[in-house]
């Protein structure tokens, strides 16, 4: 039988039959926050999100909008049995759930036609990757498999265990943080099956190949594969089991996790690799670039008499020639000096120390970044639509699943750090123009009149990134740009010279009036929507250019290992224009993102991570006051109870309580509309309460519908008694 929950507020809490629904409402709270009798009261809305964590309920409505706490705790709410009930039945109706969104959005895929999107949002660490890989699981086991069998949802869920492995790593704000974008796409042809999927990826953030912050690691994959990689792989590669051993994972000094089981992850990553069509060969391909970029960070240089760099470690060289498959020469030449090319004729010029090491880096970086999209395209060929039946894309639909890297902030916050909130400004920005957009058209479609409500809107910070000309990218590009003497700092000048009197932005000339905070040379504060942010500029150029020295492409360029030969093109050699930026770029893909998210009926994922412990069962109020503010929930729930706290199709509403009315009960056979008119006239529904509009029943009041769910507890409850006096008569 399935489960349905028995009154409003029960969230399958059992209420026993002592307890009457109202004490229920105390004890949990409510499941959506319109039904709030304070509304406006941020105090209200934190204290009911309170309750429900307590109670280890940690989803509560925004009318459609799921709001999630995160359990730091395996709640055991992610199993079959839940994915069944949640299953074809109306939103409402069931306890808060992620389930529940999972299949509203794809029964609107399926009866609509029209593609969905699901858009989870929230800082480092409250739970987006988790719902978005429990999203993917919901479908992968409900949907009915396609004719081509199950091989399509495997792949679509052993996508995710190595995209994490190369793209995640421990953070000090979340012990598994992506730190790459990803949008995915899944296809679904008419009858609801998967059949083929996408992902798009944004930004990887390659500065952690070769250095981390105390307390972080590198990329899993690294400590996975000395971890878990079999003795014969190790010594193929020529490496040792101690991360200590490469200067690339000390950085940290944290290269073991206890909440992280690199080498049953190791066996997982393996298996998943296998299944999205990866031969031994290519794996062999692949751990040899992961290798050499462990190899390549133990790369030493001594100065000789000149001050010129040389290399001291001839044993490293011998390994990366072999995995990378370069000759050892080239490869000793082109780390230690650059190729000019003045005239027509090319001139090598000696690094010294410091320069040799920055380029050791450059290459570490580029392998590594070039592989990561490398492998993001060869899951897409592996998860490609591909049915010779069914040449086209047409009659599919499409559900996109979004999880990005949430907003950061640390102690010290670089380019990367900027690029990753300005991608969250830009989501933000999206969610207000969406909600507050598709909320006054639902009015408008059903015949409502309604008062728009004041928001804070982002699009201001949104401009001052990515204005042309005036914003930030626009003049840090024209730095790099600038042929001669352009550094950070004067990057910092133009920037504090151009965009001093906006009021998100702060130097520090500034800093004690705007935020009673000091700020360094070198650095500038951004206040974002989540929050302020201090960047130092220190790299922002380097960082923004991505050049690498055309001596060390030539070098890749004439790799014979697979991959890395379609990593690295011989066409780049040539091509003389100038690459873009790396912020343009990633400017580009999130208008790109944009468009394709504007493009589909969204749903929202709203995510809120309880303390900075990552413990189970702390309920940080400071904290989760201030997401609860920045993510905009109270403008989103006023928005929602602006005309009216809630909203109902006819057919559902009358479904849900026909028992109060004998003239709807036990069926009704005309219009629902007409059905729902008798019912509310029935209960007492007063004109201002209520109004009809096209195709819902639009409340005013919280209360009055509370009274409702009242009297269906009520009647429930004593339909039970009657039933149980029944029992007992008939013994
Ligand atoms: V980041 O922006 O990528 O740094 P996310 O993705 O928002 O961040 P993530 O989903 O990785 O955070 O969650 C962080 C950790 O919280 C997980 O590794 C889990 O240990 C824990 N978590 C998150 N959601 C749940 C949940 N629904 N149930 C149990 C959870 N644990
Ligand atoms: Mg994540």
């Amino acid at each position: 039988m399935r489960y349905r929950a028995s009154a409003l507020g029960s969230d399958g809490v059992r209420i026993t039959s002592m307890e009457s629904a109202l004490t229920a409402r105390d004890r949990v709270g409510v499941q959506d926050f319109v039904l709030l009798e304070n509304f406006t009261s941020e105090a209200a809305f934190i204290e009911n999100l309170r309750r429900r964590f307590r109670e280890n309920l940690i989803y509560t409505y925004i009318g459609p909008v799921l709001v999630s706490v995160n359990p730091y705790r395996d709640l055991q709410i992610y199993s079959r049995q839940h994915m069944e009930r949640y299953r074809g039945v109306s939103f409402y109706e069931v306890p808060p759930h992620l389930f529940a969104v999972a299949d509203t959005v794809y029964r609107a895929l399926r009866t609509e036609r029209r593609d969905q999107a699901v858009l989870i949002s929230g800082e480092s660490g409250a739970g987006k990757t988790e719902a978005t890989k429990r999203l993917l699981q919901f479908y992968a086991e409900t949907c009915p498999a396609s004719e081509r069998g199950g091989a399509v949802r495997d792949r679509l869920l052993q996508s995710n265990p190595v995209l994490e492995a190369f793209g995640n790593a421990k953070t000090l704000r979340n012990d598994n943080s992506s730190r790459f974008g990803k949008y995915m796409d899944v296809q679904f042809d008419f009858k609801g099956a998967p059949v083929g999927g996408h992902i798009l990826s944004y930004l990887l953030e390659k500065s952690r190949v070769v250095h981390q912050n105390h307390g972080e690691r590198n990329f899993h994959i690294f400590y996975q594969l000395l971890e878990g990689g079999e003795e014969e792989t190790l010594r193929r590669l020529g490496l040792e089991r101690n991360p200590q051993s490469y200067l690339y994972l000390v950085k940290g000094q944290c290269a073991k996790v206890t909440s992280i089981n690199d080498k049953s992850d190791w066996k997982v990553v393996r298996k998943a690799l296998s299944v999205i069509d990866f031969n031994e060969d290519d794996i062999e391909d692949l751990l040899s670039i992961v290798a050499s970029v462990l190899h390549l960070g133990n790369i030493h240089f001594a100065a000789d008499e000149q001050s010129n760099a040389q290399v001291t470690t001839e044993n490293q060289v011998k390994y990366l020639t072999r995995l990378l498959q370069v000759d050892g020469s080239m490869l000793k030449e082109a780390l230690t000096h650059r190729k000019i090319i003045a005239k027509g004729e090319e001139l090598l010029s000696p690094l010294n120390l410091e320069q040799a090491a920055y380029a050791r880096d450059a290459l570490a970086k580029a392998i590594y970044s070039r592989t990561f999209s490398w492998l993001v395209n060869k899951i897409n060929r592996s998860l490609a639509f591909k049915d010779p039946e069914f040449p086209s894309w047409r009659g599919t639909t499409v559900l996109g699943l979004v999880d990005i890297y949430g907003f950061e902030v640390f102690q010290h916050n670089s380019f990367e750090q900027f690029c990753i909130n300005y991608c969250n400004e830009k989501l933000q920005q999206l969610f207000i123009e969406l909600t507050l957009k598709s909320e006054q058209e639902e009015y408008e479609a059903e015949g409502i009149a309604w008062e728009p409500v004041p928001y804070l809107n982002n699009k201001i910070i949104c401009d001052l990134v990515e204005e042309k000309f005036k914003g930030i990218i626009s003049i840090l590009d024209e730095e790099c740009l600038r042929p001669g003497d352009a550094t950070d700092l004067t990057f910092l000048e133009k920037l504090e010279d151009t965009v001093k009197h906006h009021p998100h932005f702060v130097t520090h000339k500034l800093a004690d009036q705007r935020t009673r905070k000091s700020l360094g040379r070198g650095e500038f504060r951004l206040l974002h929507y989540a929050g302020e942010v201090t960047y130092s500029v220190t790299g922002f150029l380097d960082k923004n250019n991505d050049l690498l020295f055309r001596n060390l492409k030539e070098t890749m360029c004439s790799s014979e290992n697979p991959i890395l030969s379609q990593c690295f093109d011989r066409n780049e050699l040539t091509d003389k224009k100038r690459p873009e930026t790396a912020a343009t770029q990633f400017k580009a893909s999130l208008f790109q993102l944009v468009e394709i998210l504007m493009s589909k009926e969204p749903a929202y994922i709203r995510c809120i991570k309880p303390n900075d412990a990552k413990q189970p069962g702390r309920f940080d109020e400071v904290l989760i006051r201030h997401q609860v503010k920045y993510l905009g929930l109270m403008e989103n729930l006023r928005v929602r109870r602006a005309g009216f706290a809630y909203r109902r199709k006819y057919e559902n509403f009358l479904q849900r309580y026909k028992s109060l009315c004998p003239e709807t009960w036990p069926t009704w056979d005309g219009r629902p509309q007409d059905g729902v008119s008798v019912l509310i006239q029935h209960l007492g529904y007063k004109p201002e309460e209520y109004k009809l509009g096209k195709t819902k029943i639009f409340i005013r009041f919280p209360k009055t519908l509370f009274a409702t769910e009242d009297a269906l507890e009520m009647r429930k409850q004593s339909l039970a008694t009657k039933i149980q006096a029944a029992w007992r008569g008939y013994h």
